[in-house]
C-alpha cells in the first residue's frame, strides 16, 4: 500500500484543514493508524486465517509438497474464507436487525403508552398488507399488534419472512428452490454460527447458501422491519433542503453530535434541544443556543426527518471532535471508532455513550432508557450544556459545508415522480411515470451508491466520482449511509447538480425538481430500494434481475456492508465493491461470488477499485439490461 494512497489527499476542505490541525494538536486519527498497521496481514487479507478452534490459529500451508494446502484439521482455503465471510455476513445481519427489534419495542412500547404514532396512514397500510383487521382499531391498538407481529419475525417456528411477499414471485421461487428463503431473523443468523463451528460445513457453496439465508433475513427482514417502523413511529421522510460537513458546528453554541445508527435516541435528542428550559440554561450556561447536529446514519435519519445538519461521515467522526467545539459527542450503536475516547481527552468533548450494548472505555456512560427516552436526552444535553464552559481557545470549525435536499423515501420518490406524465401528484402513487422514463431512455436506469469510507480508498472520492459519472450518463443515482454524506457535501444534491447530469436526467431532475442524487437514508434503509425494485418488477411482469439498474458500494469496509452486498446479489442486482471482500485466498468462493452465482440468482459481485471503471461496467451492465428487456 502507497503511503500516499493512504492520506487523504482529495479530502473536502473542511477535512483536510481538520487532519492538518490533528497533526498541529498531536492526535492520531484513521489515517494514521492505517499507515502504521501496514502492511496488512496477507492471509487475513485474503480470508485464509482460521481461529475458530484453538489448534488454530491456521494459515493455508502444504503439509507435504504434492499435497492440498490445509489447516490442522483439514479445512481447505474454500471452507476457512466461505467460514469468515458467512460469519462476516451474520454478524452484518445481526447488526442491523438488532436495530430493527429495538425499533419494533420502541413502536410497542409507544403504542402502551399512548404516545404520537406519526405516520398512521403507513401503520394501517402495513397492518392491511400483513392482514392485521384495521377496521374499529385505534392507532395505538394497531402499533402494539403491528409491532408484536414484528417481533415474532425474529424467531417464529415456522414459515417465512412477512416481507418476503413483497419479492415478484419469479424470485420467490429461486429463492425456494435454493432453500434460501429468510425464515425467521434470529434463527437464519443462530445457523450461520453453527454451520461454520468447527468441524461442520465444509462445503464453500453450501456455506454461502447458509449466508445468503442470513443476509437476505436482514434486508428482506430486520432492516425492513427497521426502516417501516421507524417511518409509523417518527414519520416518513419528506423532501427538504438540510446543510452538510463539519462546516455545520456553531461556535457560538453548545454542539451535541449524534452519531451510530438507531433513531430512538436521536428524536429523543431532536425534542430536548428544542425544551425551552434547555434553551434558556444553554444561555445562562455563556451560549447562544443548542446545536444540534447528526453524523454517520444517524445524521441520516434525522436529517431526512427534521432537517438537523449532517456533520459528516464515517472517517470525519476524530474530526468533529478535533474541531475543539464540540460539548458531547453522544453515540448508540455501529460504526464508533473506540479511539474518540482518546481523542476526546486531548479536548474538552464528553463522548457520551448510551447503548447497553455498546460501551467504550474512557467515555462518560448515560444509559438510554426508550421508555423514558425524553428525561434521558434532557440528562444527556444538560451534561453537554454544563460542559460549555470547558471549551477551551483551540477551536476551528472549517467553513465549508453544503446544501442539499434529502428525505426521499419510496413514497417521496414515487410522489416526485409521478409529475413525469401527470400534471397533479397521483394520489395514491404509482411507478408507471418511473418506469416510462426508463423505458423510453430519458432515464438509462438507475444506480444505488451505499457504504462507508475505508482507508484503502481517498476519503470520499470514489462515491463522489461515480455518482458524477453516472449522472452525466442519465443514470439516476440513490444513495445511503455515509455515501449519501460524500454525495451531499459534493453538491450532488443540490440544484446546481443538474448541470453536470446527461441532457435527459437533467430535464427529468428540473421538471421535477429533485436532485440527481437522491438521499434514501440510512444503511437499514436500503430496504426501501429493495421495496421500490419489487414494486417495478411487478409492474412490468419481470424480476428484479431484469431491471436496469446495479449498485456499488466503493468505499465499504462493515460487516453490514457484507449482509447488504449479498442480500443484493441474491435479490438479483449487479453490485460493484471498491474494495476487495477477503476472499481472494480462494479462487473457487471468489469464481463463485463474482461469476456462478449469476446463473443462480441473476446477480453478483464484480471488484473494481477505479470509480470510473465502476462507472462503465454499471452503465455497461444497464444498456445489457435494456437490451434483453428491448427497450
Ligand atoms: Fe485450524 Fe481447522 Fe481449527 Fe480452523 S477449525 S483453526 S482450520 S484446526
Ligand atoms: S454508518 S455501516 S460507516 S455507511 Fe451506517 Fe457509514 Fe458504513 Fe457505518
Amino acid at each position: 500500500m502507497q503511503q500516499e494512497k493512504l492520506m487523504c489527499s482529495g479530502c473536502d476542505s473542511a477535512t483536510s484543514v481538520l487532519i492538518e490541525k490533528a497533526k498541529r494538536d498531536g492526535i492520531e486519527t484513521v489515517w494514521d493508524r492505517a499507515l502504521a498497521m501496514q502492511p496488512q496481514c496477507g492471509f487475513g487479507e485474503m480470508g485464509v486465517c482460521c481461529t475458530n478452534c484453538s489448534m488454530g490459529p491456521c494459515r493455508i500451508v502444504k503439509v507435504s509438497p504434492d499435497g492440498p494446502k490445509m489447516g490442522i484439521c483439514g479445512a481447505t482455503e474454500d471452507t476457512i474464507a466461505a467460514r469468515n465471510l458467512a460469519r462476516s455476513i451474520a454478524a452484518g445481519s445481526a447488526a442491523h436487525s438488532d436495530h430493527g427489534r429495538d425499533i419494533a419495542e420502541a413502536l410497542l412500547f409507544a403504542a402502551e403508552k399512548k404516545a404520537p404514532i406519526m405516520d398512521e396512514k403507513k401503520l394501517r397500510a402495513l397492518a392491511k398488507e400483513w392482514g392485521i383487521e384495521t377496521e374499529g382499531s385505534s392507532a395505538e391498538e394497531l402499533a402494539s399488534k403491528v409491532a408484536g407481529e414484528a417481533l415474532k419475525e425474529f424467531g417464529k417456528p415456522f414459515g417465512h419472512l412477512r416481507f418476503v411477499e413483497r419479492a415478484p414471485q419469479k424470485r420467490k421461487e429461486i429463492w425456494e428452490g435454493m432453500n434460501v428463503a429468510p425464515r425467521a431473523i434470529d434463527r437464519d443468523i443462530v445457523e450461520v454460527l453453527h454451520s461454520t463451528h468447527m468441524g461442520c460445513d465444509a462445503d464453500y457453496r453450501n456455506i454461502m447458501n447458509a449466508a445468503v439465508r442470513a443476509a437476505l433475513s436482514d434486508g428482506w427482514g430486520g432492516s425492513m422491519i427497521g426502516t417501516e417502523l421507524s417511518d409509523i413511529l417518527f414519520g416518513t421522510p419528506v423532501p427538504h433542503e438540510v446543510e452538510a460537513n463539519l462546516g455545520v458546528l456553531k461556535k457560538e453554541c453548545v454542539n451535541i453530535v449524534v452519531h451510530g445508527h438507531e433513531p430512538t435516541l436521536s428524536e429523543a435528542l431532536v425534542l430536548a434541544v428544542n425544551d425551552p428550559d434547555l434553551l434558556e440554561a444553554a444561555k445562562q450556561h455563556g451560549a447562544q443556543g443548542i446545536n444540534l447536529v447528526g453524523m454517520c446514519c444517524t445524521g441520516n435519519e434525522v436529517a431526512m426527518r427534521h432537517g438537523i445538519p449532517m456533520a459528516g461521515n464515517f472517517f470525519q467522526q476524530e474530526l468533529a471532535v478535533v474541531t475543539g467545539a464540540v460539548e458531547a459527542m453522544v453515540v448508540d450503536v455501529q460504526c464508533i471508532m473506540p479511539s474518540l475516547s482518546q481523542v476526546a481527552r486531548c479536548y474538552h468533548t464528553k463522548l457520551i455513550t448510551t447503548s447497553p450494548k455498546a460501551k467504550v472505555p474512557g467515555a462518560v456512560h448515560m444509559e438510554f432508557d426508550e421508555k423514558n427516552s425524553v428525561e434521558c436526552a434532557r440528562k444527556i444535553v444538560m451534561e453537554a450544556i454544563m460542559n460549555f464552559k470547558n471549551r477551551t481557545g483551540n477551536v476551528l470549525i472549517p467553513e465549508e459545508k453544503s446544501r442539499g435536499k434529502v428525505g426521499y423515501s419510496l413514497e417521496a420518490i414515487i410522489r416526485a415522480l409521478d409529475g413525469i406524465t401527470n400534471t397533479f401528484a397521483h394520489p395514491s402513487g404509482t411507478v408507471k411515470p418511473l418506469v416510462d422514463a426508463i423505458k423510453s431512455g430519458v432515464l438509462r436506469g438507475a444506480a444505488a451508491i451505499v457504504g462507508c469510507n475505508n482507508h484503502r480508498v481517498p476519503h470520499d472520492r470514489s462515491h463522489v466520482v461515480l455518482a458524477k459519472e453516472l449522472i452525466k450518463n442519465d443514470v439516476l443515482v440513490v444513495t445511503t449511509g455515509c455515501g449519501a454524506h460524500a454525495c451531499i457535501k459534493a453538491g450532488l444534491m443540490s440544484e446546481d447538480a443538474v448541470k453536470l447530469c446527461g441532457k435527459g436526467l437533467a430535464t427529468c431532475c428540473e421538471l421535477l425538481n429533485i436532485p440527481p442524487v437522491l438521499h434514501m437514508g440510512s444503511c437499514v434503509d436500503i430496504s426501501r430500494i429493495l421495496h421500490l425494485l419489487s414494486i417495478m418488477a411487478n409492474y412490468m411482469n419481470v424480476d428484479i434481475k431484469d431491471l436496469p439498474v446495479a449498485a456499488a458500494a466503493p468505499e465499504w469496509m462493515s460487516e453490514k456492508a457484507l449482509s447488504i452486498g449479498t442480500y443484493a446479489v441474491a435479490s438479483g442486482i449487479y453490485v460493484v465493491l471498491g474494495v476487495a471482500p477477503q476472499i481472494t485466498g480462494s479462487e473457487n468462493l471468489t469464481r463463485h461470488l463474482t461469476s456462478d452465482v449469476e446463473s443462480i440468482y441473476g446477480g453478483r459481485f464484480e471488484i473494481e477499485s477505479d470509480p470510473v471503471q465502476t462507472a462503465r461496467k454499471i452503465i455497461d451492465h444497464i444498456e445489457a439490461k435494456r437490451r434483453q428487456l428491448d427497450i
